[in-house]
């Protein structure tokens, strides 16, 4: 794997593009945008101007900024240090729990000025939009950070962001926000080194990634989730049941509380912004989870699963969940309480196993608030588009809204090959329910491990599942560079359509192959090469417009 030709800027990836800043009230808080800077325009009155740059959503962290030295050991900046520091002796710990005090904390108004991707640079070429009209929540026009802090307040959101990991630009993630994607990383065993999933991250997120999930389960797993913490500007998740397996023997009658919650301790030490955990695979409910066509397919559900037959006993994170809050509480892990007994094919998905599970994480989401914790939680898997909206309906009912994770859901069980296509159709429908993330998947699902074109795919795809979302659900701004893109492909400006789209790369490798000379050649001509000058739809309506004005 090569490295990210992405110290210093974003490398051939996005061209035209560059990092700025926005400054928040704070003089050490600077949120990063990525500008589109875009091509010249005839104003009427014949002068020549510049159209307007697009700002965007900007995940790639300091890597991308030319003005930061990044050394992968040295790792990031302290972005945060100050302000964890400047807490310390406040009482409160949690975002959720200073969100319940009132206190806007620098986070929150990171995040806020974050979401309002169109910015007030953008007025031009904006148009205003229907807000969200089925949100309980309301999406105001512009985020503010008093909006954030209410929404971490109620439950809807949260901002996973561990005192540990002072590295990293705050996010928030919820239903009346900017749908957020999650890549997975990790090795299994003995397959691929802790440089390349430092690297994978980066490249990850180069693409838009708004966090990264740390699974490894093969070798060296405390160095590279240490190496991935240090070096990554987005939330880091885990599930460290994975470890906890790992040493155990790889035996689940191993496992014990004691030894999960040295696990838990010592990856919270380390900076791990959220952690997956499976509390709601309990023992009343695996019988009939047995009884479905293809069981249990979430690895931390089946070795949960396996531990409970094997020692007769109750799920020992559901038996001592107080502890687990107490833990997570010191340094504000964000509990993704994950779906053990998601659906792993249509035929089992809403099922009774599926939502009793659901009711039990809503009981836990309870628990876990009272006790001052940020909470979202897992969901499906594999569903039939017409049952996804019955999914989003329990969840924001028996979870009380806190924000909803899903994997996908794949919409048919047939696409082994095109499986993050599959993924992006249910996860766009679920997203413009509510869903708050959408956990990528990549090409390779069911298939074996991702490499980097997988990955790259796999993120771009569900990346444009959650724009789809943003658009459908109201998100202000959203709609701002699909009408600057559509303005430049009826104006044939290319450099401008190629350099807005989610991945320039690949649509100027489409379009001309590497010949930079066509390229040059190119910026006059007014047609494109799949229907050919005289069957240009647009060149012929440009005409009709010119001739009948
Ligand atoms: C997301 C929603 N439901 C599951 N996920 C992700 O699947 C979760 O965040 C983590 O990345 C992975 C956990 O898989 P298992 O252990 O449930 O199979
Ligand atoms: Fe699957």
């Amino acid at each position: 794997m090569s490295a990210t030709p992405g110290v210093g800027d974003y490398g051939p990836y996005f061209p035209g593009s560059r990092k700025i800043y926005r400054e928040g009230a704070r003089r050490d808080l600077r949120v990063p945008f990525r500008r589109i800077e875009l091509g010249h325009m005839r104003g009427q009155d014949g002068t020549i101007r510049r159209h307007p740059p697009v700002e965007v959503y900007d995940t790639s962290g300091p890597h991308c900024d030319p003005a930061v030295e990044v050394d992968p050991r040295e790792g990031l900046p302290e972005l945060r240090a100050d302000w964890i520091r400047e807490r310390e002796a406040g009482g409160a710990v949690t975002q959720r729990e200073w969100a319940l005090r009132g206190v806007i904390t620098p986070e929150m108004e990171f995040a806020a000025i974050r979401e309002n991707e169109a910015g007030e640079g953008a007025a031009e070429g904006r148009e205003v939009q229907h807000p969200g009209e089925d949100f309980g929540a309301g999406i105001p026009a512009r985020v503010s950070a008093e909006f954030v802090r209410r929404e971490i307040a109620a439950g809807r959101a949260v901002l996973p962001a561990s005192r540990r990991h002072p590295e990293s630009e705050p996010m928030v993630i919820g239903r009346a926000f900017r749908t957020k994607i999650n890549a997975n990383l990790g090795n299994s065993a003995g397959r691929s080194s802790l440089e390349e999933e430092v690297e994978k991250m980066r490249w990850s997120t180069l693409w838009g990634a708004d966090t990264v999930m740390d699974l490894s389960t093969g070798e060296a797993i405390p160095d590279t989730r240490e190496a991935i913490l240090r070096n990554s500007p987005v939330p880091v998740g885990t599930v460290p049941i994975y470890e906890a397996l790992r040493r155990a023997g790889d035996d689940p009658a191993g496992l014990d509380w004691p030894l999960f919650r040295d696990v838990l301790r010592e990856q919270a030490e380390q900076g791990v912004d959220y952690m997956t955990l499976h509390a709601g695979v309990r023992r009343d409910t695996l019988p009939s989870a047995l009884r479905r066509r293809t069981g249990i397919v979430s690895r931390g559900g089946s070795i949960l699963a396996r531990w409970i037959q094997l020692r007769g006993k109750e799920n020992f994170i559901y038996e001592h969940f107080d502890e687990v809050c107490a833990l997570m509480r010191e340094y504000d892990v964000a509990f993704s309480l994950g779906d053990g007994l998601r659906p792993g094919c249509l035929a089992d998905a809403n099922d009774e196993a599926q939502f009793a599970e659901l009711r039990t994480l809503g009981e836990l989401t309870r628990t876990a608030w009272n006790r001052g914790c940020q909470v979202m939680i897992e969901g499906p898997g594999h569903v039939p588009l017409h049952r996804i909206a019955e999914n989003m309906e329990r969840e924001l009912e028996d979870c009380f809204e806190a924000p909803f994770y899903t994997l996908g859901p794949l919409v048919t069980d047939i696409g082994a090959g095109y499986d993050h296509v599959n993924s992006a159709i249910g996860g766009s429908v679920m997203a413009w329910h509510g869903a708050a993330m959408l956990c990528y998947v990549t090409p390779k699902e069911h298939l074996g491990l991702p490499d980097r074109d997988d990955v790259r795919e796999g993120v771009v795809v569900h990346r444009m599942a959650a724009h789809a979302a943003d658009l459908a659900r109201g998100i202000p701004g959203a709609q701002v560079r699909d009408n600057a893109i559509s303005a430049a492909r009826y104006d044939f400006r290319w450099r401008d359509v190629i350099n807005l789209c989610l991945d320039p790369e690949r649509a100027r490798r489409f379009r001309y192959g590497g010949d930079s000379a066509a390229e040059e050649e190119e910026v006059d001509v007014r047609y494109c090469s799949m229907c050919g000058e005289q069957f240009c739809s647009m060149r012929m309506s440009r005409r009709v417009a010119e001739e009948d004005s």
